[in-house]
């Protein structure tokens, strides 16, 4: 069973990133040292970087290719390389469809990837009742986004109707946040700069990760927790391509038996795949599990 955590415990150097309206407020509540970067009406306060940008800004963003808007190095450009230049990993969030986070996020990946050993990028597709045009101009940003610079997790906000079809679209985007933004900060209580070099290579460039959770009581819960966090909504593809997982399990007096139990289960499912696993402490008689599941994109 592979664990995480294990080795030297160096911690990684973290550094987040939001951009535009929905990464600006999805990191919010992240404790790590962040950097947020939009136009002043995307910027929420904090003792935090914050980087504003202008009008033209905008405008030299939307209009200019990426390659051109690198070699530019604009004020912008250079207050976020000065802000990742001693990062291990570097998380980035946006919300895909509007001008800033399609736009630049791509570019912003590449740049971290300069630095960092990883980025991890999670990003929200638009509802579709929002209107196909932002859909349209997301699916664009990600593939723009997957020239093999980050991994990136993706969240399609409409999955998230499955779970709860009569949010009103202001609380879904909060929840959206807090999915997106909670699992980057519990696995900062486990990762060593060790698991950063076996997590590249089990998440090659340009990786597609989804994310799913479960947790039950009482006799079974572990695979009744699985089994639910295999249902995920936002597991839209076929379990069988998974190349490689992370599995994040809460819960107290857990043994070996049971961790074997859980890689047992996963790999029936995905045979392909090399799962890592992190234990952290439970409440009560609680187990929960985070899995993020990756497969590599077929060029
Ligand atoms: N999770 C989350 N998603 C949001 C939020 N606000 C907007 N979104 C989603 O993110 C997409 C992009 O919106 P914004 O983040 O406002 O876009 P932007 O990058 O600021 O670009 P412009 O607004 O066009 O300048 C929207 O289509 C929504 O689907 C939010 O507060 N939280
Ligand atoms: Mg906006």
């Amino acid at each position: 069973m592979l664990l995480l955590g294990s080795g030297r415990k160096v911690r990684p150097r973290v550094r987040v990133i939001g951009v535009g309206g929905a990464g600006c407020n999805a990191v919010a509540e992240s404790t790590f040292e962040r950097l947020v970067i939009g136009t002043p009406l995307d910027l929420n306060g904090g003792a935090w970087t914050t980087v504003s940008l202008t009008e033209d800004d905008v405008a030299s963003i939307v209009t200019t290719e990426p390659r051109t808007l690198t070699s530019l190095r604009a004020g912008w450009y250079q207050k976020v390389d000065e802000f990742v230049t001693d990062a291990d990993l570097v998380y980035i969030f946006a919300g895909l469809g509007g001008r800033v986070g399609s736009h630049l996020t791509p570019v912003l990946a590449s740049l971290c990837r300069q630095h960092a050993q990883i980025v991890v990028t999670s990003v929200t597709l638009p509802f579709s009742v929002e209107s196909s045009s932002r859909m349209e101009l997301a699916l664009k940003a990600l593939e723009s986004k997957t020239q093999r610079s980050d991994n990136t997790i993706t969240f399609p906000n409409d999955h998230l109707l499955r779970l709860a079809p009569d949010l009103p679209l202001r609380r879904a985007f909060g929840v959206m946040d807090r999915i997106m933004t909670v699992t980057h900060m519990e696995l900062e209580r486990v990762l060593t700069v060790d698991d950063l070099k076996n997590l590249r290579q089990d998440f090659p460039l340009g990786s597609q990760v989804r994310f799913g959770y479960g947790s039950a009581e009482g006799r079974n819960r572990e695979r009744v927790a699985l089994q639910e966090a295999l249902r995920s909504p936002w597991f839209d593809f076929p379990l069988e391509m998974v190349t490689a997982g992370i599995a994040l399990i809460y819960a107290d007096d857990l043994d070996d038996l049971d961790h074997r139990l859980i890689a047992t289960m996963l790999g029936r499912i995905m045979p392909l795949a090399r799962i890592r696993f992190a234990a952290r402490d439970g409440e009560g008689g609680k187990f929960r599990i985070v899995l993020l599941l990756g497969y590599s994109q077929v060029p």
